[in-house]
């Protein structure tokens, strides 16, 4: 007898880097036969969201759109954090019981829901007692999950490395100051949603076997955290073919694998030093560069004049080989485009799986938050080459020459190249037929299609 399909509700949380992978993941469940209803946060916080859910929505009309509206962020108990993302975060956190509500009254009713780690403790016990299965969609490394999930039950000092069983240690130093706040708002909501994992069906996780062996096995065989959940390791999630954007016809006009992409995602904001500094090391390198430079957190307006943060001499002497961009670009795309040779990148695991995809090398240099985790599974899988005395992006200033070396070590290594091109090699296999991800994909669509 034929089966009815799946009625699935995908609720990601805010920001760019939260959204995409749900929209993937939403994407990936309609071309396996699930009914969709996408759970859209309002209000949006940035254009770039709002225009990535409009694009979305108007390639996959059979996806249903249901506003969700949260409650409004509380800037006035948190006085002391500015970043909107994380008020947002929040807000988002404090919303989550109302989601339940909201998620009953869609028809038909969902049989399962795939929601942000930001929404499990206002959600999972009140759908666990529902007999909804709810999986959580980490959009994080496994590593970094790992030690998001140790904070139920370790204390972190600052600068001390933590020992999670079952992981190398993770180095004091990659772990971001506000987790050793243990009064932070954001170390609460992480601690508190942590909390709540065991009342979800699943994890799912955006990596591969290959690429995270030993944090997917640890979180698998219950080392990390007793009673976790099954874990579904099936990334890298598919892009959706937002492929089909804007065209850059520069990029068309330079030879394979000769351009360095330079892009430090949707929230970073740098010195008008520093941004000068990877000016000079971009135009000492000698090589292509197409390079996106954002000048304010939320990317409403970039008003900053690029002729008073670069020099003359800078635009002269790179007049016909870099171009900058300073709006939103089509990642997916520009990754995708065979004159790409590397990526100098803050890690963003987004960013970090669009580039296992397509084999590129990466330079790693950290902005913020699980970048630097995350930046050391890029090294270990051998994607890519990390500077760790660079530190956090604005910690200090990394001069030109040092830039200039390691883009050029990016460029030009030849076994960079060779170890990206597995991790290409096994992203594609774990896709195919048997392979790690479709394998847990199935898993996970077999148990809900009933
Ligand atoms: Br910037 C930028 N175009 O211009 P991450 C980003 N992206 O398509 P983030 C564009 O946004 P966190 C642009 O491909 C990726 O899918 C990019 O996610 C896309 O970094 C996403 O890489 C960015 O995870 O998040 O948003 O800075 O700080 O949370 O890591």
């Amino acid at each position: 007898t034929p089966t009815r399909p799946a009625q699935v509700a995908v609720c990601p949380s805010a920001g760019i880097g939260h959204l995409t992978p749900f929209l993937r993941l939403a994407s990936m469940l309609t071309s396996n036969s699930c009914s969709v209803t996408l759970i859209i946060i309002r209000p949006t916080l940035s254009f770039a969201e709002a225009n990535q859910i409009n694009t979305f929505l108007s390639t996959h009309p059979h996806i249903t759109a249901s506003e969700f509206h949260i409650l409004p962020c509380e800037p006035s108990s948190n006085s002391n954090i500015q970043d909107p993302f994380l008020l947002q975060y929040d807000a988002v956190s404090r919303s989550a019981h109302l989601l339940v509500h909201h998620l009953a009254t869609l028809s038909p009713p969902p049989s399962a829901v795939f929601s942000d780690l930001m929404f499990a403790s206002g959600i999972n016990k009140p759908l666990y007692d529902l007999g909804i299965p709810n999986y959580n969609v980490i959009t994080s490394s496994a590593r970094f999950f790992s030690f998001m999930t140790s904070l139920t039950h370790l204390r972190v000092t600052r600068g001390d490395d933590v020992v999670i069983p079952g992981l190398a240690p993770i180095v004091g130093d990659d772990i971001p100051p506000i987790f050793s706040n243990t009064d932070h708002m954001f170390t609460r909501l992480i601690e508190t949603s942590c909390r709540y994992l065991q009342d979800a069906k699943g994890i799912v996780l955006n990596s591969f076997d290959f690429f995270e062996p030993e944090s997917i096995s640890a979180l698998q065989n219950g080392k990390v955290l007793a009673g976790l959940p099954s874990v579904f390791p099936v990334g890298p999630f598919i892009p959706y073919g937002s492929i089909n954007g804007d065209n850059i016809p520069w990029l068309d006009n330079q030879p394979s694998k000769s351009v360095v992409y330079v892009s430090f995602g949707s929230k970073t904001v740098m010195s008008k030093d520093q941004i000068r500094e990877i000016g000079d090391g971009l135009e000492r390198s000698g090589l292509r560069f197409l390079w996106v430079i954002k000048t304010t957190v939320v990317d409403k307006e970039d008003k900053e004049e690029l002729r008073d943060l670069l020099s003359e001499a800078f635009f002269e002497n790179t007049k016909e080989r870099g171009l900058i961009l300073r709006e939103w670009v089509n990642q997916e795309k520009i990754l995708a485009h065979p004159a790409i040779g590397g990526f100098l990148t803050h890690c963003g695991w987004n960013s970090v799986m669009e580039a296992a995809q397509r084999g590129i090398p990466l330079l790693a240099w950290p902005l913020h938050g699980d970048q630097r985790v995350n930046a050391g599974e890029v090294e270990k899988a051998g994607l890519g080459i990390w500077e760790r005395s660079w530190g956090w992006i604005g910690e200090r200033l990394v001069k030109g020459d040092e830039i200039a070396m390691k883009i050029q070590e990016m460029m030009t290594s030849e076994k960079l190249r060779a170890s990206a091109t597995r991790v290409w090699d096994e992203a594609t296999k774990a896709w195919e037929k048997n392979g790690s991800s479709r394998k847990m994909f199935e898993t996970i669509i077999g148990d809900k299609v009933s």
